[in-house]
């Protein structure tokens, strides 16, 4: 049976505050903060502890090698001589934010019953930039199997920001769903990541029905406000779209369309006047996980910030006493990633499939979250101070925490890329 499988990035041992991402506010604000890896990865292994805990098949992704030695040797230096700019883009842990890691459209939407996963160039970021041949690399290990294809990423000419500009609807994770695409048009404040040629052509490689694909432009107010991608005003679950008022260049006309094309949609939208759209990227509630649990009540697994905006608990708590779409609101801490602008969806990246199919090493239960724990609370450094980024200790240790991952988790393959 068709299950939905979220796939968390590992936070890996180098996360820290340099700032990187231009339009990211949170990202911004935290630069040259210290960061805690440790506490990081252990707050990760505990959202998938209650996901776990709610009856969900939780997944895993290991963090690359940091730094990333092949990136700094094509730019013609490495990290005891590169320029401490240069060391953090290689140095970055960014690869825990799995949402953008691929693309992905599971089997009964494609034409080739395959599940494809398209990894994301993300070129608009030097730091994530150099992420995606460790991810692919990665894929091909989880995804092995003859039921997924795993493809290449678009070439660099547009940026391709993977899941989080992506959003499914479906009766049910293994029906065939509506896959909706976001991207914005460039020439605001910040940049547009996600560039509409990236998402046609990732829709082509995957073989989609043109009838069951839909392209939709990001508001540039919501890019303007903060919202670097979709994930962080819409969210979409079955057949729930949970989204801003804001989120859309033209909403009336994308919501007609929707309607028209999947009649049982139900459009949960929260009004601005209600929680304003600093307020929402602020608190992260779009950036929220939600599923569907075995029990079937709808469930936003939520990041601790929203029960501290007051906008946003007075909303949740509204629509929780309507009776409305979601059911249950499960908080989760994520704070360490939350200072980098990543909330419990970009955590994650979701795979409809069989589990079965999937290289069980990247599968997780409880034991082998406690075996994740021990590894991270021997391993990983417990603060990293922007200053200390090229120090030689913390480079050693860095790395040798991630071989001790990998160990523990028999990915000996993985070690060298
Ligand atoms: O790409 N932050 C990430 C956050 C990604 C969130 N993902 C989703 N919305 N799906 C980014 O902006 C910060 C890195 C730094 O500043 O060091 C960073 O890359």
């Amino acid at each position: 049976m068709i299950r939905e499988i979220n796939f968390d990035g590992i936070v890996g041992p180098s996360h820290n505050y340099a700032g990187l991402s231009l339009g990211n506010l949170a990202s911004a604000r935290n630069a040259g903060e210290v960061s805690q890896p440790r506490a990081a990865a252990l707050q990760g292994l505990d959202k998938m502890r209650a996901n776990l805990k709610l009856g969900l098949v939780q997944g895993i992704f290991v963090p690359p090698p940091r730094p990333n030695d092949d990136w700094l040797a094509k730019l013609g230096t490495s990290i005891e001589g590169a320029d401490p700019a240069l060391a953090a883009n290689a140095l970055s842990a960014s690869t825990m934010w799995a949402a953008n890691a691929a693309t992905v459209s599971p089997s009964p939407d494609t034409a080739d019953g395959k599940c494809h996963l398209t990894v994301a160039n993300l070129k608009s970021m030097p730091h994530r930039s150099h992420e995606w041949p460790d991810t692919l690399a990665q894929l091909r290990v989880a995804f092995a199997s003859g039921a997924f294809a795993v493809h290449d990423p678009v070439p660099v000419a547009f940026g391709d920001e993977g899941a989080a500009n992506h959003m499914r609807l479906a009766g049910s994770h293994g029906e065939p769903g509506l896959e909706v695409f976001v991207y914005g048009v460039s020439g605001g404040a910040f940049p547009a990541r996600q560039h509409v040629e990236a998402s046609r052509a990732v829709a082509r490689l995957h073989g989609l029905a043109p009838d069951r694909t839909m392209f939709v432009e990001q508001s540039p107010d919501a890019i303007a406000a903060g919202a670097f991608h979709n994930d962080v005003v819409a969210v979409a679950n079955e057949r729930v779209l949970f989204t801003h008022e804001l989120a859309f260049a033209e909403r009336d006309g994308f919501f007609d369309q929707l309607q028209g094309r999947m009649p049982d949609v139900e459009i949960v939208e929260v009004p601005a006047g209600e929680v304003p759209i600093e307020d929402a990227i602020r608190s992260y509630l779009f950036n929220s996980q939600l599923v569907t649990p075995p029990d079937g009540a709808m469930t936003l697994v939520a990041p601790t910030e929203c029960r501290e905006t007051p906008s946003v608990a007075a909303w949740i708590e509204r629509h929780l006493a309507s009776n409305g779409a979601i059911r249950r609101v499960e908080y989760v801490d994520v704070q360490q990633s939350m200072a980098n602008g990543g909330g419990p969806a970009c955590l994650r990246l979701r795979v409809a499939c069989e589990p079965a199919d999937v290289d069980p090493r990247f599968l997780v239960d409880e034991a082998r979250l406690d075996l994740l724990a021990d590894v991270i609370s021997r391993n990983w450094p417990e603060e990293i101070a922007i200053a200390d980024l090229q120090s030689p200790a913390l480079i050693a240790s860095i790395r040798a925490a991630r071989t001790r991952l990998l160990e523990a988790l028999s990915l000996g393959e993985l070690l060298s890329g």
